[in-house]
């Protein structure tokens, strides 16, 4: 079935997946941006010049090494004013009790400020619910070489979103690993060129991944991040992705 964003939102129980689906029909772009950064400024200056060519942002709070309570509101400002959705890539992976609290609480209060966060399924099904008031996407699949989430670990990740269509709104996997319209995959490891890093990344291609592998959402990081010019390179990984897109639903 090659349905459109715009279908797609009216076929989903999950509020998230609705405005984030909507929003990417009416932006038309389905980048999504790993802002792998170590310093909260560079983040905040990144997120504000390339915010008009994403639908996502993705970060990784963790990293920052200047971190102050304020980062949240302040992202959360550059993401209304170009409209775009906060991605904390927390890989959640505990008990429901400690995820719910490392959600909610500590130094981060994720909660305040992500749109959107992830989940391994290791733990099984108590870990969806101890993230039951957050957006949801579980780890179907991973990137990196040798990983071990595939086969019947991937099966499951797709029958506990959809027995969660509430809470789970998607998955980060290589491929579309869920025939049902109303989730969202976003595919990490995207690059112009098919490669790997030192540490075990696969890159994919943005055709490969969209139009072959029928996945929704490209997540690029540091080939946007590390060009000469990132805003160029962000417009041009949207181009391209957006015209996979519309090829892959034509
Ligand atoms: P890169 O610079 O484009 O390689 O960055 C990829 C980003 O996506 C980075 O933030 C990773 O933590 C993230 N990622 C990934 O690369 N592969 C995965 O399977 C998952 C997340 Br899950």
């Amino acid at each position: 079935m090659k349905l459109s964003f715009l279908k797609r939102s009216s076929l989903t129980l999950h509020p998230t997946a609705q405005k984030l689906f909507k929003l990417m029909s009416e932006k038309k772009t389905n980048l999504c941006i790993a802002l792998d950064v170590t310093e909260q400024n560079q983040l905040l200056e990144m997120a504000d010049e390339l915010g008009p060519e994403l639908c996502v942002l993705k970060t990784h709070v963790d990293i920052l090494k200047d971190f102050t309570p304020d980062f949240g509101d302040k992202l959360k400002q550059i993401a209304k004013k170009h409209r775009f959705f906060i991605f904390e890539d927390r890989k959640f992976a505990d008990i429901g009790q400690t995820v719910s609290l490392q959600y909610h609480k500590g130094i981060y209060q994720i909660a305040k400020w992500a749109d959107i966060v992830n989940a391994h399924i290791v733990p099984g099904p108590g870990i969806i619910e101890g993230l039951k008031d957050a957006s949801l996407l579980l780890l179907a699949e991973m990137s990196s070489a040798g990983t071990v989430a595939k086969g019947t670990y991937t099966r499951k990740a797709v029958l506990l979103a959809e027995k969660n269509p509430k809470t789970v709104m998607g998955f980060i996997c290589l491929k579309k690993i869920s025939q049902k319209p109303g989730f969202i995959h976003f595919t990490p490891g995207v690059k112009l060129k098919r490669g790997k890093d030192s540490l075990g990344q696969r890159y994919r291609t943005v055709e490969e991944v969209l139009i072959k592998n029928q996945s929704d959402i490209i997540i690029v990081g540091r080939d946007i991040t590390t060009a000469q010019k990132p805003l160029k390179q962000a417009a041009l990984y949207r181009e391209r992705a957006w015209e996979a897109h519309v090829q892959a639903i034509s």
